[in-house]
């Protein structure tokens, strides 16, 4: 049983009241009913829990809603849709390869769905949905089934072959996910072992023990000088610093004019500043999961003696294990895994030259560099990624070294910005790491790793038809040679009429949509402006007769001046160049090489002459049109991406920010029987 409620979060290190966060209080689910008792098998901790699941499980959550309502005058979407004050919520297997089956039990059963986000499940003390503003439910962010009683079921079957790995879970309630991931609504989920894919040695015969594996979730949230949190969080919570002020422990002082006596507190695992002793001198694997709403972090690990960058392995991004092609070059390496690294050899004779780096363009620190093991001095974390490494003792050459004694490290984030229309993420140190003495005597240079199963061969027994629900669920596959184009914008909307409305009009979160032939020309009637989230508005894949799996290439645009960061759920994707070699490392048809992902930053544009940028001042995004005429250079993402899964589900912006705001739209996977 998972309860969302508020709870007081002591961890933070904060004199005087504790901050009320929305945390998940989680139990074995002791009888029917909504209530966990009150024993040491019932935990809440602001963290959030790990829910440790084998590849073949079957992942049952009765899902109660008991949070409090929202003051309206805190919430930035109130204006959207009133319903959202009453904050209903829900729960979203991020990563996850499963099925999105909707409802499948008739009232008054307590409806059980699959990874369905279409539901809004609210807490009846805060009042019942219908009788508040019936007309409610017609506005955007109220879509999908509407369940006022309080709680669901989730019943969601892992397949057998998933990749082992990290993945998470959290709320996917459009307008709110700003607001409940911020207030601490968030928690683990790892399948599998680490024996699955990462070995000391290349014959295997030593596996990783799981008892190796760290799980680091980052967290943030900004609290008030009343010690009440801010979950509407504001990016410059802590600007106007001065500029030789120290770097923070797990916090940042609020902006002396806006948020005087305020903290933004960075966490792991829900700790402020946490120490990490590493167990052994063999080293561990952590894996990250960056929790937080909006924020991105820069990480580094930074020897405390020498103050030079200590290379980090890595193993994973976004659940499934590296498998770079043999020969790929460093440029295509950073490239393949969406310009978030700066690598360095895993233990190469020369050293890794430090420098700075920004996310808009990330550059490899050597070049070329040889086939895997992969490892980083840097690593760029936007919402929702996942990054799994190898930490052990490396010298100021990446070597694995012999640790001194009281040999530490701080692992921080550099602060980061998203682009010149962008945010600026706050530096801030995160934990204090200690290295036991030594040397690590099983693993000489690097991990090894296994190759995992394919996500286009991972399947759930497709569901049938019948459980699909729509007026119309089925449509014509994509062309042979066709592919979908997204763009992705935040521009001014002439007849917006938003509270952020000025002489430009308002500013919109929103998604553009264009089919392309084989010749790279739009097809004729599919051109879709920027709009904002419509869950009437589904963007339709048919799956392969055979009900066999169906690979289409989607190529996204960014035409903000700000990075936007894109995830579908149900799936993964990887990144592929369609001008590559038939050989190459990039090319669609090297099936097993490559990164699968399930978030990728889009690069910012650049706006030119006569482009919206160029003619409001205000404005941080170009137009489609602006695009289309060439005054706005944008540089395209291209992914192949599997579809497994049918049902309807969504793919969005993950900087919540911008989805609550309606940079998101809907799929529906049609089954090739229908
Ligand atoms: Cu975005």
């Amino acid at each position: 049983m998972v309860i969302a409620q508020a709870t007081p979060v002591s961890s933070l290190d904060i004199s005087g009241p504790q901050p009320v966060g929305w945390i998940y209080t989680v139990c074995p689910r002791p009888a029917p009913g909504t209530t966990c008792p009150a024993n040491a098998d019932t935990v809440s901790p602001y963290g959030g829990v790990r829910l440790a699941l084998q590849p073949g499980d079957r992942l049952k959550i009765r899902f109660v809603n008991n949070l409090p309502s929202v003051p309206p005058d805190s919430l930035d979407r109130i204006h959207d849709d009133p319903l959202l004050a009453l904050n209903p919520s829900n729960l979203h297997t991020h990563g996850l390869i499963v099925a999105p089956a909707p409802n499948s039990a008739p009232p008054p059963r307590v409806p059980v769905y699959g990874d369905f986000i279409f539901t809004s499940v609210f807490n009846p003390a805060n009042g019942n949905p219908a009788a508040y503003d019936p007309g409610a439910f017609t506005k955007i962010h109220a879509h999908g089934d509407v369940v006022s009683t309080g709680a669901v079921d989730y019943d969601i079957q892992i397949p057998a072959n998933h990749p082992s790995g990290a993945y998470w879970f959290h709320p996917h309630m459009h307008g709110l996910a700003l607001n409940q991931l911020s207030a601490g609504l968030s928690g683990i989920i790892s399948i599998g072992n680490v024996a699955n894919y990462a070995c000391a040695d290349e014959s295997c015969r030593h596996p990783v023990p799981e008892s190796a594996v760290r799980h680091l979730i980052l967290k943030d949230m900004q609290v008030l000088a009343d010690n009440t949190g801010f979950f509407q969080e504001d990016p410059d919570f802590c600007a106007n610093q001065a500029s030789d002020a120290p770097l923070g422990e797990g916090v940042c002082p609020g902006d002396p004019s806006a948020y005087a006596g305020g903290q933004w507190f960075f966490t792991l695992n829900g700790q402020r500043y946490p120490k990490i002793p590493v167990a052994t001198a063999d080293g561990e694997v952590w894996r990250f999961t960056n929790a937080s709403g909006s924020a991105s972090y820069d990480l580094r690990l930074i020897d405390d003696q020498t103050q030079l960058p200590m290379a980090v392995q890595i193993l994973s991004i976004d659940g499934v294990a590296l498998s770079f092609p043999s020969g790929a070059t460093a440029d295509q390496m950073v490239e393949i895994g969406g310009n978030r690294l700066r690598l360095a050899p895993c233990g190469a004779a020369s050293g890794a030259a430090p420098g700075a780096l920004s996310a808009v363009s990330v550059a490899p620190a050597l070049s070329p560099f040889s086939a895997a093991p992969v490892c980083a001095t840097e690593i760029v974390m936007m919402p929702a990624t996942r990054v799994e490494t190898y930490v052990v003792y490396r010298d100021a050459r990446n070597r694995i070294a012999s640790a001194p004694e009281k040999a530490t490290a701080t692992l921080l984030s550099a602060g980061i910005s998203t682009g010149p229309g962008g945010d600026s993420w706050p530096a801030v140190k995160l934990a204090k790491v200690v290295f036991p003495k030594g040397r690590s005597q099983a693993v000489s240079e690097a991990l090894h790793l296994k190759a995992q199963p394919s996500p286009e061969t991972v399947s759930a027994p497709l569901a049938s038809a019948a459980v699909l629900r729509g007026p119309s669920f089925s449509c014509q596959p994509l062309a042979a040679g066709h592919h979908r184009r997204i763009y992705f914008g935040n521009p001014n909307v002439p007849d917006g009429t938003g509270p952020g409305s000025d002489q430009y009009g308002e500013a919109i979160f929103g998604l553009g949509y264009e089919e392309i032939d084989e010749h790279g020309q739009p097809v004729p009637n599919t051109f879709q402006d920027f709009k904002r989230f419509d869950p009437a508005d589904t963007l339709c894949v048919r799956i392969n007769p055979g009900e066999t799996s169906v690979t289409e290439t989607w190529e996204l645009y960014n035409l903000a001046t700000e990075l936007h960061n894109f995830h579908i759920h149900q799936t993964k994707f990887r990144r592929i160049d369609p001008a590559a070699t038939m050989d190459g490392p990039l090319n669609p048809a090297s099936r097993h090489a490559g990164v699968w992902e399930d978030t990728v930053p889009l690069p910012v544009a650049e706006p030119g002459p006569g482009s919206q940028p160029a003619l409001d001042p205000e404005a941080t995004s170009c137009t489609i049109a602006d695009f289309k005429a060439g005054r706005c250079t944008a540089t395209p993402i291209y992914v192949s991406i599997p579809f497994t899964q049918p049902g309807t589900f969504v793919f969005h912006c993950h900087i919540l920010e911008h989805e609550d705001g309606g940079m998101m739209r809907a799929v529906r996977v049609a089954p090739a029987s229908n």
